[in-house]
């Protein structure tokens, strides 16, 4: 076993405990995954409320809310992210460039505060 085999078992051990440390600082008590770059729906917003992406827009929706929600964006019909408290839910989707509306479905949770702006470009 020479040098440049110890360099990189001592690099992956690292990488390791970096991962891990990571891990549990990023963890405020959920059971479910929580990826990074997620939207975020709660009682009765989203967080971020203005996405900004690319053409290729890969949304991920996570609930941190008590109840049931979904998201839509208004002239996108073939997409529709479900999710119960605890879970997520994604998507990979072609946009054209502008600036597209999000919104929840359930009655009255987009006049609650429940959209956002996802700006393609
Ligand atoms: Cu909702």
């Amino acid at each position: 076993m020479g040098t440049g085999a110890i360099v990189i078992g001592v690099a992956l051990i690292l990488g390791l405990v970096i991962l891990l440390v990571s891990r549990w600082s990023g963890d405020d008590g959920g059971s479910g995954p929580k990826t990074e770059g997620a939207i975020v729906a709660t009682e009765f917003r989203f967080t971020p409320a203005r996405v900004e992406s690319g053409t290729e827009v890969e949304l991920v929706l996570r609930n941190e809310g008590a109840i049931y929600h979904d998201l839509v964006i208004e002239g996108v019909d073939y997409m529709h992210l479900k999710v119960l408290p605890g879970e997520e839910d994604q998507a990979g989707l072609l946009l054209e460039p502008g600036r597209y509306v999000f919104y929840c479905t359930i009655p009255d949770h987009r006049d609650a505060g429940m959209f956002g702006e996802l700006v393609v470009g």
